[in-house]
């Protein structure tokens, strides 16, 4: 087959599944345009798009001002590596940790690196300012939590279908119940614990949303203990939730805070660790890095992904629009008998289907929904999660409220 030649999507999945590793299930729709918050596939269809690349694409497809800076960036200069200064890298370090408040930000590429840095900064700063003796240091997880497919991602997951058959597994990780106070409580009693890391909603676990006052007193258990509360907000963050991060709705200011997805837009892979000084200067040079981390492209483009964030008051219309949303959804709802319940913050949401978790029934939905123009993607057999680009206005988000609901109705006949 030409490799130029136009495919029909039935020609490019065959091409996926007979050359590509079967590591993913994807939805059969094959795209090749967005644009905002609309996807088109190969034979033209046009689609919203209520994943948004598992919320990287926060700001939208192919934004005109992060695509623009992409480009420019592009003929100019893309990676130095680290063994030498480029003329950006120091440009969007002030950016962010202006933007967020800490003194200091480590760049990476990808989200379970961001998670990785995370890791290893609370284990430096455990031996070299907590006190903990050598190799004894531990942190704590949430039962179900999701941060990555490294092995150090995959020793502290309880989800057999990701750790399963990778063992052995890196040890001084140990989990907590999520959303338990009491259960955090207690696994901070051991001296040797240095730090909680936890997502502020759990995303890939069914979009758990905490109690109220669960983040700030999580928090301040941490800190009557001298544990770091790291916060996983790769998917969370970048006004997702309604804020620039999740952290901000109880007004804490995580000890490390981790960035990734939506940091660039969704255009190129850029994750970050920040931290204050206390935590961040324990890594000395040679001691953490990456080639691709800090490169000028991703600066760039990442600088420009923030800066639409808050032009467009991104985080405002996540908040509203999501209120929005979950009413909208909470009174179709009582008249259905197909979804038990909507739950989310700002625009991370997710229905309930009423049957069980390894049912079809949710897959069976949003194929249905593609059809009718609009693509979520199951997560457990049982729940959908709605996350359009935050850009998505009043109009278009009650026209996919029409989509969905009717969709609900012809499924439930
Ligand atoms: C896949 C889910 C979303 C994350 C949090 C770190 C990472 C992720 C809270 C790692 C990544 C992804 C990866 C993606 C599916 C996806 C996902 F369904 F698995 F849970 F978003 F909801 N922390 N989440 O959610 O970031 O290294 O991937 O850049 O295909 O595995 P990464």
């Amino acid at each position: 087959m030409a490799i130029l030649e136009h495919l029909t999507s039935q020609q490019a999945i065959d091409l996926e599944n007979k050359h590509g590793a079967h590591n993913y299930h994807p939805l059969p729709v094959v795209l090749s345009k967005g644009e905002g918050i609309y996807v088109w596939d190969v034979e033209g269809k046009k689609y919203y798009d209520f994943l948004s690349s598992y919320s990287a694409v926060n700001q939208g497809h192919c934004h005109p001002k992060i695509i623009k800076a992409l480009t420019d960036q592009a003929s100019l200069l893309t990676l130095t590596s680290r063994a030498f200064h480029n003329d950006v890298l120091g440009k969007y370090e002030e950016y962010v940790t202006g933007l967020f408040g800490y003194d200091k930000i480590l760049p990476m590429n990808t989200g379970v690196e961001g998670g990785e840095t995370a890791l290893k900064l609370c284990r430096k700063w455990a031996y070299k300012v907590k006190g903990i003796e050598e190799n004894k240091a531990k942190i704590l997880f949430a039962e179900n939590n999701f941060w990555g497919r490294t092995l150090a991602a995959v020793s502290s997951s309880t989800d057999p279908s990701a750790y399963a058959d990778y063992g052995p597994y890196l040890p001084g990780f140990e989990i907590v119940k999520y959303n338990d106070l009491s259960a955090l409580e207690k696994a901070l009693e051991d001296p040797n614990v240095a730090g909680f890391m936890v997502e502020p909603i759990q995303g890939e676990a069914g979009v758990m949303v905490p109690d109220e006052g669960y983040l700030k007193k999580a928090y301040d258990l941490c800190k009557s203990k001298n544990v770091l509360f790291i916060a996983d907000e790769v998917q969370t963050g970048i006004s997702r939730t309604g804020k620039l991060y999740c952290c901000q709705h109880e007004n804490i200011k995580p000890d490390i805070l981790i960035l990734g997805k939506a940091l660039s837009g969704g255009v190129f892979p850029v994750s970050a660790a920040l931290a204050d000084d206390e935590i961040m200067m324990t890594i000395k040079p040679g001691e953490h890095g990456s080639t691709f981390g800090g490169n000028p492209l991703g600066c760039k483009v990442a600088m420009a992904a923030l800066e639409v964030a808050v032009e467009e008051n991104l985080a405002e219309n996540a908040q509203e629009l999501g209120e929005l949303f979950r009413s909208e959804l909470s009174k179709f709802i009582k008249t259905s008998n197909i979804v038990n319940g909507v739950r989310g913050k700002g625009l991370l949401n997710a229905i309930l289907i009423n049957d069980t978790e390894d049912s079809s029934t949710a897959w069976d939905i949003c194929m249905a929904l593609k059809e009718n123009g609009l693509l979520a993607k199951p997560t457990h057999g049982n729940i959908i999660r709605f996350a359009p680009p935050l850009v998505i206005t009043k109009e278009q988000l009650l026209d996919c409220v029409g989509i969905i609901e009717k969709t609900l109705i012809d499924f439930s006949k």
